[in-house]
C-alpha cells in the first residue's frame, strides 16, 4: 500500500514538500523503499556471503537447505565477516574525511594551501602539546607541520595505540590492552578488516567482532577524533549562536546554493565566497537579492556549528530541497548524497555541482575542489549558481514557509565555559540528581522510520525524565526542526533538567556538530569520567541512533559501544541471521567492554531502556535515583 505524506514525515515542511513531489510525478526515496518491497530476507539476515567466486552463498535461516558456505562457512562466520567489512567502510569513511583535512593542514602549514589558515592558535598548542612538539620560539606554521606529520602517522602507524586514545580514562585504556584491541594505525585497521574477511582468513565470530571493536575505535579516538580537532584548528572552535533550520530557510528572491555532504574544507569556502561584493553585484544584477547559502546533512552541520549558517534539512530532506524548484545549485563533495539527485535535477534548473576527486555521480557539472586554488574554485561555484538563477521557473517554486530557530555551536570548549570553565557544575547536577543522566542521540534519517519520529520522540522522552542530551548528524538536525535546540525547549524538560537549562541558557538538547564531532561526546563523556574518578562504562550515560542507515554508523554504534556506552538502536542491522553474532552485540559484549548493544524501534520503549540503564548506573554510584 501506498504511504502518504503523513505516514512518511511527522514533519510539516517534509509532508508539504512530500505532497508537492506526488503532485508533479517526482519520485523520492520513499517511492524507490517501496519498489523495493518486499527486500531480500537473506540481505536482512545477513547471511549472504558474496567474498569469492565459489559463491555467493546463502544461509537457509529455516534451517531446511544450506546451513554452509560452498567453503564450509557458517552463518555465524558470514554474518560476522559482513559486520566487519560494514565497520571497516564506515571507519575508513570518517577517516579518510580526516586525512583530507590533515593533508590541507599539512599544505597550508606550508604555504600551499591558499587562503586557509590556523583560526584556532590555543587549540593548535593545545594538540601540539599532546603529540610532545616543542612550541617555545617556534612559529604557528612550524608547530602545524610538525602536528601534522604526526597526525599524518597516525593512519600508518604499524605498531603501539594511537596517540587520542591516551584521552580516555586509564581503566578503559587498561582494558582495551588488556582484550588486545587498542587501535594501531586506522588504515593498519580497516586493511586487516579486508585482509580478515577474505575467503579463508579469519572464521572464528568472535575473533571476527573484536576486531571490529578495534577498527571502530581506530575510528571514534583516530580518524573522526582528528578530523574535528584539526578542523577546530583551521576553521575555528565551535561557539553557541542561533541560526535557522528546515527548508522555509531557501529563499525566494535570492540565489540558493546547497552545501551536501561532510567536508568542511569547501563549504567553508563557499560560505566566503557566497560574500564576495563581486558575486552580490552579479547577483543582483540577474535579478536576485543576495545568495544564500544553506546546508543538508553534515558539511551543512559544519558550517552551522562555526558560522550560523542556516541548514535546510537532514539527510530525506535532499531530494525535497531540490524540488522546492528554487535551489541554483547542489553543491556536494562526499557521503550521504543519493546518487539520485542527477535524475531529479535534471527535472529542474538545479545544477548538480560534484566537487571531490573521490566522488562523482551522474549528471553532475565537475568542479573538482582542490586546496591550492579553493578560494578561486568556490567563487566559481558561487558564480554558476548565481548564473543559474534566472533559469529558475518562477511557476515550479514552492518552499514551504516552516523554518525553525535553534542555539547550536556547543563543543566540549563551549559547554565547559557554559558550566564556568570546568565540568564540576555539570557533575554536581548529576550527583543532585537535578540530571539523571547524560544521552548521545544521533545518527541518520531511513526510509524504514517515518522521518524524524525516532529522533524527535526519544529525545523529547529523554529531556522530560531529566536527562541532558547531546546529539549530532541528522539527529542535531531533526531536533533543530522541532525546536528542541532552543533554550524555551526547557519548558518540555523534566523540572531537575528545566532549572539547569534556565540557569545557564542552555537549550536541554545540545548540538555538537557533525558524526565526526561524535569524538567530542567522547571527550565530554571521558572528563566527567575523569572528574568522578570513574570509567566511561559507569557513567549513567547512553547512547542511541534512532534512524541510523549508514555503515559510518555502525562503526560509530561499535567505537561508542567499546567505549563503555550502552547503545541504543531504532533500525535492525544486518545481523539476525547469527543468534551468536546478536547475542555476543546485545549481550556478551557487558563482559568485555561493560556495554552493549540493544535494538528498540518503538522511541518510547527505546527511551526507557535508556532510562533503565542509566537508573542502574546512578544506583552503582551511590546516587540517588
Ligand atoms: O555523517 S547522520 S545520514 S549526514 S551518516 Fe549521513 Fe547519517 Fe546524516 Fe552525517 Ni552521519
Ligand atoms: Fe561462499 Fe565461502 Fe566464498 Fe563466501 S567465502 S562466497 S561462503 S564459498
Amino acid at each position: 500500500m501506498t504511504q502518504n505524506a503523513q505516514d512518511r514525515s511527522i514533519d510539516p515542511a517534509t509532508r508539504i514538500m512530500l505532497k508537492q513531489a506526488e503532485k508533479e510525478g517526482i519520485e523520492t526515496a520513499w517511492d524507490r523503499y517501496e519498489k523495493q518491497q518486499p527486500q531480500c530476507s537473506f540481505g536482512q539476515l545477513g547471511i549472504c556471503c558474496r567474498n569469492c567466486n565459489m559463491g555467493p552463498c546463502r544461509i537457509d535461516p529455516f534451517g531446511e537447505g544450506a546451513d554452509k558456505g560452498v567453503c564450509g562457512a557458517t552463518a555465524d562466520i558470514i554474518v560476522a565477516r559482513n559486520l566487519l567489512r560494514t565497520i571497516a567502510a564506515g571507519a575508513a569513511a570518517h577517516s579518510d574525511h580526516a586525512r583530507d583535512a590533515v593533508l590541507t593542514f599539512k599544505k597550508m602549514s606550508e604555504g600551499k594551501a591558499g587562503s586557509y589558515c590556523i583560526k584556532d592558535e590555543a587549540k593548535l598548542i593545545a594538540l601540539a602539546s599532546e603529540y610532545g612538539i616543542p612550541v617555545e620560539d617556534r612559529s604557528r606554521e612550524e608547530i602545524a607541520s610538525e602536528l601534522a606529520r604526526a597526525l599524518l602517522e597516525e593512519f600508518g602507524k604499524q605498531e603501539g595505540p594511537i596517540r587520542f586514545t591516551q584521552r580516555a580514562p586509564e581503566a578503559r585504556l587498561k582494558l582495551w590492552a588488556e582484550l588486545g584491541i587498542e587501535p594501531r594505525g586506522i588504515d593498519r585497521e580497516i586493511v586487516e578488516c579486508m585482509h580478515r574477511t577474505h575467503m579463508g582468513v579469519d572464521n572464528d565470530a568472535t575473533h571476527i567482532l573484536l576486531h571490529g571493536l578495534r577498527t571502530s575505535l581506530s575510528d571514534g579516538w583516530g580518524g573522526s577524533m582528528i578530523a574535528t580537532d584539526v578542523q577546530d584548528v583551521l576553521f575555528g572552535t565551535p561557539e553557541p549562536k542561533k541560526t535557522t533550520v528546515n527548508l522555509g530557510v531557501l529563499t525566494r528572491d535570492k540565489v540558493n546554493v546547497i552545501v551536501h555532504g561532510h567536508e568542511p574544507i569547501l563549504s567553508e569556502m563557499i560560505v566566503e565566497a557566497a560574500e564576495a561584493p563581486e558575486l552580490l553585484a552579479l547577483a543582483k544584477e540577474k535579478g536576485a537579492e543576495g545568495i544564500n547559502v544553506a546546508g543538508i546533512c553534515c558539511t551543512g552541520n559544519e558550517t552551522l556549528m562555526r558560522h550560523g549558517t542556516p541548514i535546510a534539512g537532514t539527510f530525506l530532506q535532499q531530494e525535497l530541497a531540490v524540488i522546492t524548484g528554487a535551489v541554483e545549485a547542489m553543491v556536494v563533495d562526499v557521503q550521504c548524497v543519493m546518487p539520485a539527485l542527477g535524475a531529479l535535477t535534471g527535472c529542474y534548473h538545479t545544477k548538480f555541482i560534484s566537487t571531490s576527486p573521490k566522488a562523482d555521480f551522474p549528471g553532475t557539472v565537475r568542479m573538482e575542489f582542490h586546496e591550492e586554488n579553493a578560494c578561486e574554485t568556490a567563487k566559481e561555484i558561487v558564480r554558476t549558481a548565481v548564473e543559474n538563477f534566472p533559469n529558475r521557473d518562477p511557476g515550479k517554486v514552492r518552499i514551504p514557509e516552516e523554518k525553525q530557530e535553534c542555539m547550536v555551536g556547543f563543543s566540549v570548549e563551549a559547554i565547559l565555559k557554559a558550566l564556568g570553565g570546568t565540568p564540576a557544575p555539570l557533575i554536581d547536577a548529576i550527583t543532585g540528581g537535578a540530571v539523571k543522566g547524560i544521552g548521545a542521540v544521533v545518527g541518520c534519517n531511513n526510509v524504514k522510520v517515518k522521518h524524524n519520529y525516532g529522533h524527535v520522540n526519544l529525545v523529547k522522552e529523554l529531556i522530560k525524565n531529566n536527562v541532558l542530551v547531546v546529539t549530532t548528524g541528522c539527529n542535531a538536525i531533526a531536533c533543530a526542526e522541532a525546536g528542541l535546540l532552543m533554550p524555551e525547549a526547557a519548558a518540555q524538560a523534566g523540572d531537575g533538567l528545566k532549572g539547569i537549562c534556565e540557569a545557564l541558557g542552555i537549550p536541554p538538547v545540545l548540538h555538537m556538530g557533525s558524526c565526526v564531532d561524535i569524538s567530542r561526546i567522547l571527550v565530554l563523556a571521558s572528563a566527567v569520567a575523569k572528574t568522578l574518578g570513574v570509567d566511561i562504562s559507569d557513567l549513567p550515560a547512553a547512547g542511541a541512533a534512532p534512524e541510523w542507515m549508514s555503515e559510518k554508523a555502525v562503526s560509530i554504534g561499535a567505537y561508542v559501544v567499546s567505549s563503555g556506552v550502552y547503545t541504543v538502536l531504532g533500525t535492525v542491522p544486518q545481523v539476525l541471521g547469527s543468534a551468536a553474532v546478536a547475542g555476543l552485540l546485545t549481550e556478551g559484549l557487558n563482559g568485555v567492554v561493560g556495554a552493549s548493544f540493544a535494538v528498540e524501534p518503538d522511541p518510547f520503549k527505546a527511551a526507557d531502556l535508556m532510562l533503565a540503564h542509566i537508573e542502574e548506573k546512578r544506583k552503582a554510584l551511590g546516587l540517588e535515583p
